[in-house]
């Protein structure tokens, strides 16, 4: 009994469960379903509301899992909850109990949870791994995955491969060191272990296994030893090739002339591999099998965690696609990660003219941040005006793709920031950043931007412009639709081809959640968690004040069409 490897192998294309985040693990996000579709959207109507109440309404970015007639949503300061679908009246509720010194940089968020076995697994942000039953919420395991104090944290939906519960960390802005972890899922016992910064040692069944990189090859110094790369938004699984797909964050600290990134001396070009890249691992031992840094000798935080999606393109070859923070959209082979495109899909990008036949950005040098001056105040060095914003071209928001038009379709902002430098040295548990920006629009009517990508050939099919920074989840259908939500709590179907907006309903507060559909009983329905937060509100300078009459909340939305 229980779910399966198979079940989850099958979660894109059953229709009854959503087992997955991503709906399937390689990251689509796509449903056959046709029930509801172009025609019959206008008429879609909630069939409930649930409240995750609480005193504190901060941001809800979960995509809820459906299985066996129960839906599963996580929600802020490490929540879990079971709903039964006929009624919308909730069955169970886990508050993690969380101390008081969590370091989480970007809200208190939580983007979801896992399935296998009989349990549901989730991550909290004292940088923990739990089990629950699925049937009561009773406790089966609990793991530390790291040290919250050192600044450690976990947001991110867990992965689940062959019985291992997959998962990466966050900390980033802290100094810690990325890694991806795998476990029985059954136990929760330690199966192996791989930091992705170089030099740092993996582990297989308790013992060292191989070094990730070779050591001071692209750091100088002791640097690899504080050096970022959160694996802070999970992974993808790509089945055909057996490999999970993980993204590591931006190198610590952001200062890149304390990395050699900023300067590159003779034989050490500053790159601190594998911050700001793609890894490819295999699934039975955490073994890296490749690496395409997205951003070498990074200076802007362009952490390159952001999800990697199997498709297969016009001329029928398997390939990944990606939407970096960078503001460039990579496509690269599924066998061996290497680079085969990349196309801006942001205005006015200024950190780099392009991406080079290597897949190597064409920097302007001049639009890097400067070292700090010790002459400065504050020992300031010389601020740029840099495109994307740190927050990025794309966040963590997770991207659409559909088989059936081809399109990807990205949920990205248009922006910019003033950055520059300051000194910084490292301390346990302090933020090590060693740099200072403020985010501003590039336009004045917008910021948001939805847009229909061809992964063929870069060009943009439609775009749906809104105000506010979008930062919910797309999702789309079989039936001709895309599903997403905005910060001004719009909860929108637009038409497949041609961007039209065919329905929308108003949530009450910001959607930054994950939208899902599934059928049941000869029905389909749509969900979507709505609770404004993320990272916008607390680090979106500029972009912050002009959001801050947003409201927040926190209530899953499910739709259908009325009976016939
Ligand atoms: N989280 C959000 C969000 O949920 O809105 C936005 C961000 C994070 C960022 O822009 C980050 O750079 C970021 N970085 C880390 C990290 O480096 O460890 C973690 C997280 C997170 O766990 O949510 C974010």
């Amino acid at each position: 009994a229980g779910v399966t490897e198979q079940d989850l192998l099958e979660d894109a294309t059953s229709t009854h469960n959503v087992l997955t985040n991503g709906m399937g693990r390689d990251l689509q996000r796509f449903s056959p379903l046709t029930m509801l579709n172009k025609d019959n959207v206008k008429n879609l109507v909630p069939a409930w509301a649930f409240s995750l109440g609480g005193e504190k309404q901060r941001g809800q970015e979960s995509q809820p899992l459906i299985h066996d007639g129960v839906m599963y949503i996580t929600g802020s300061y490490s929540r879990m909850y079971a709903i039964d679908l006929a009624t919308g009246k909730e069955i169970w509720q886990y508050d993690a109990r969380l101390p008081e010194g969590i370091l989480p940089c970007c809200d208190v968020i939580n983007r979801g949870g896992a399935i296998y076995g009989d349990n549901i697994y989730f991550g909290t942000l004292d940088a923990r791994i739990v089990a629950l039953d699925l049937k009561t919420g009773d406790v089966k395991w609990n793991k530390k995955i790291a040290d919250y104090k050192e600044g450690y944290s976990y947001t991110a939906a867990p992965l689940i491969v062959n019985g291992l519960v997959i998962t990466g960390n966050s900390g980033g802005e802290f100094g810690i060191v990325g890694e991806v972890q795998a476990r029985d899922a059954e136990t929760g016992e330690l199966v192996w272990t791989r930091p992705v910064i170089e030099g740092h040692m993996g582990t297989f069944k308790g013992e060292e296994s191989t070094m990730t990189g070779t050591l001071n090859a692209t750091w100088p110094g002791d640097m690899w030893k504080t050096g970022g790369g959160a694996t802070w938004l999970g992974g993808s699984y790509d089945a055909d090739t057996n490999t999970l797909v993980f993204g590591a964050g931006n190198p610590a600290p952001w200062n890149s002339h304390l990395r050699n990134a900023g300067t590159p001396v003779e034989g050490n070009t500053g790159d601190n591999l594998y911050a700001a890249s793609r890894l490819g691992i295999d699934p039975e031992n955490g073994e890296i099998k490749w690496h395409f840094q997205t951003t070498p000798r990074e200076g802007w935080d362009f952490d390159g965690v952001n999800e990697v999606v199997a498709f297969v393109d016009k001329d029928g070859n398997k390939r990944f696609a990606t939407a970096d923070r960078n503001g460039f959209f990579y496509i690269l082979n599924r066998e061996d990660g290497k680079f085969v495109a990349a196309y801006p899909f942001v205005k006015d990008i200024t950190w780099a003219s392009g991406i080079d036949e290597n897949g190597r950005p064409i920097y302007n040098e001049d639009n890097r941040p400067g070292a700090p001056d010790a002459a400065a105040e504050g020992g300031k060095g010389q601020q740029v005006f840099a495109v994307p914003s740190f927050l990025g071209g794309k966040n963590w928001m997770p991207m659409a793709h559909s088989p059936k038009t081809g399109l990807f379709y990205v949920p990205s902002n248009e922006w910019g920031m003033d950055i520059w430098n300051e000194p910084i040295s490292y301390k346990k548990g302090a933020a090590y950043l060693g740099a200072g920006f403020t985010i501003k629009p590039l336009f004045e009517d917008y910021i948001g931007s939805l847009k229909a990508m061809d992964p063929n050939t870069g060009e943009v099919k439609w775009e749906f412009k809104n105000e506010a920074p979008l930062w919910g989840g797309v999702m789309t259908t079989a039936g001709g639709l895309v599903f997403t939500g905005t910060p001004e709590g719009e909860f929108i179907a637009f038409d497949d081809e041609t961007g039209e907006k065919l329905w929308s309903f108003q949530t009450g507060s910001g959607i930054v959640g994950q939208p899902i559909t599934w059928d049941q009983d000869g029905e389909q329905y749509v969900s979507v968690i709505s609770g404004w937060g993320g990272a916008v509100p607390l680090w979106g300078g500029e972009v912050a004040k002009k959001v801050n009459y947003l409201n927040q909340g926190g209530v899953v939305w499910t739709f259908k069409l009325p009976k016939q």
